[in-house]
């Protein structure tokens, strides 16, 4: 047993020059662990609520510092002593101790800060790394990278509803080799983006935001750039999207509003819309594609592509069993985004992973578009064998530190390392409508 000693939370900066929590765990012998959390901009409203201090003196209204206050006051007086290796325990104590359904009371940055962090210390404690210690001997698969290469949506003001456009490098034997052929392939895009005179600043996510004509103009950018980088997309690497579909939703009208079409769509029509370009594209995996409460929408959508496309649920879902149970009994979506501060504790966390596995559903594990410098869900997604990650595009070192870390767990796990590759795609039958499969 190592008993948590001390808990210590701080107010920090994200990607976004927001504050966010970061809190250092230490345990009896000197184990320590830090996590510091990451912030949203499409959030969820079902997430688990982030606590901000509303004082509009100070960051806009946007600090955390009564968050910060619970972690060295009523979170430390209630967790220290406990074991930091009984990771259920101290997550339960987390929950029960903040009683709301949502971690509102004192706020799921507070919680998840302590939660990971703990998790962080514990592996600290026993020698290992995170993705041992959360994993186990069962911990070897290096998930597939989807890069995500052009911003919109919330992200960017580059005017595309599509808040994501991204590369899966499936083809590629080892995580460093997928690695190499995003950056690659990134690379040749800002040439691209450069020759034809757009802009190739980047969004929030490291992505380029350029001003293009529209969703299709988007993917064939990205399939050029593929093919001037030497590999074929549709082959060597395939095409993600994540919709952010809440963010243009209007639930009132229960209409769509595609501003680069514009026009609006119902649920079916939408469905129309994804379909045709999934026709059009080597697209083989869409984040989102009905917004968070369109439950008849998603069903609709999972009717027609599911059997095709990789459908992953974000805002729908929030990584919330309850939420994800019902999604899995009523035949919506087919993959699950797994984001570590829309639950709020590492627990609840790996209990959505559970659960999207035994129903048969595959595992995306992600970042947040306010992100930091923390690595630790490079380590979780090795440790739960998920086999796919979203991180952002190839720059920004918020980005760039949650791969670097899948390089540096690939060289420890030597050869007992496993790449997910065009696996991860067998779930649905991607493969096999493309006539690669099998
Ligand atoms: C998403 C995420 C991460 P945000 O929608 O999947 O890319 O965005 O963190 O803004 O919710
Ligand atoms: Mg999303």
């Amino acid at each position: 047993m190592l008993r948590i000693e001390s808990v210590k939370g701080r107010e920090v900066l994200d990607s976004r020059g927001e504050p966010t929590v970061e809190v250092d765990v230490t345990l009896a012998g000197g184990a320590r662990g830090r996590f510091t959390v990451p912030s949203g901009a499409s959030t969820g409203e079902n997430e688990a609520v982030a606590l901000r201090d509303g004082d509009g003196k100070r960051f806009g209204g946007r600090g955390v510092l009564k968050a910060v206050e619970n972690v060295n006051g009523v979170i430390a007086k209630a967790v220290v002593g406990l074991d930091g290796t009984d990771q259920i325990n101290l997550d339960r104590r987390l929950c029960d101790l903040d009683g709301t359904d949502t971690k509102s009371r004192l706020g799921a940055n507070a919680i998840l800060g302590v939660s990971m962090a703990t998790a962080q210390a514990a592996a600290a404690g026993l020698g290992v790394p995170l993705f041992r210690y959360v994993g186990g001997v069962v911990a070897r698969t290096l998930p597939v990278p989807q890069f995500n290469v052009l911003n919109g949506g919330r992200h960017a003001d580059s005017g595309l509803d599509v808040q994501e456009f991204m590369l899966m490098p499936v083809g590629a034997e080892s995580f460093a080799e997928a690695l190499r052929v995003g950056a690659e392939v990134f690379g040749a895009l800002k040439k691209l983006l450069t020759e034809k005179g757009f802009s190739t600043a980047v969004g929030d996510e490291g992505g380029f935001a350029p001003r293009l004509t529209g969703h299709e103009h988007a993917l064939s950018l990205l399939v050029d750039a593929g093919g001037r980088a030497g590999y074929e997309a549709g082959e060597d690497v395939v095409l993600a999207l994540d919709a952010a579909a809440s963010e243009f939703y209007d639930a009132n009208e229960k209409v769509y509003r595609l501003k680069t079409e514009g026009r609006s769509y119902e649920g079916e029509a939408l469905v129309d819309y994804w379909a045709a370009l999934a026709e059009k594209f080597p697209i083989a995996s869409l984040e989102d594609g009905m917004a968070e409460d369109d439950w008849a929408g998603w069903r609709l959508l999972t009717e027609r592509l599911g059997a095709k496309v990789q459908l992953v649920g974000d805002d729908i879902f929030c990584t919330n069993v309850t939420r994800l149970a019902r999604g899995i009994e009523g035949n919506v979506a087919n993959a699950l985004l797994v984001k570590v501060n829309q639950i709020g504790t590492l627990s609840e966390t790996l209990d959505a992973v559970a659960m999207a596995k035994a129903g048969g559903y595959a595992c995306v594990f992600s970042h947040r578009s306010g992100d930091t410098e923390d690595t630790a869900i490079a380590d979780l997604v090795v440790a739960t064998n998920a086999g796919q990650i979203k991180s952002g595009s190839l720059c920004r070192s918020e980005r760039m530190a949650k791969w670097n870390q899948l390089l540096r767990i690939e060289e420890a796990l030597g050869p007992s390392a496993q790449f997910a590759g065009e696996d991860v795609l067998r779930k649905t039958a991607w493969l096999d409508t493309t006539g690669r499969g099998a």
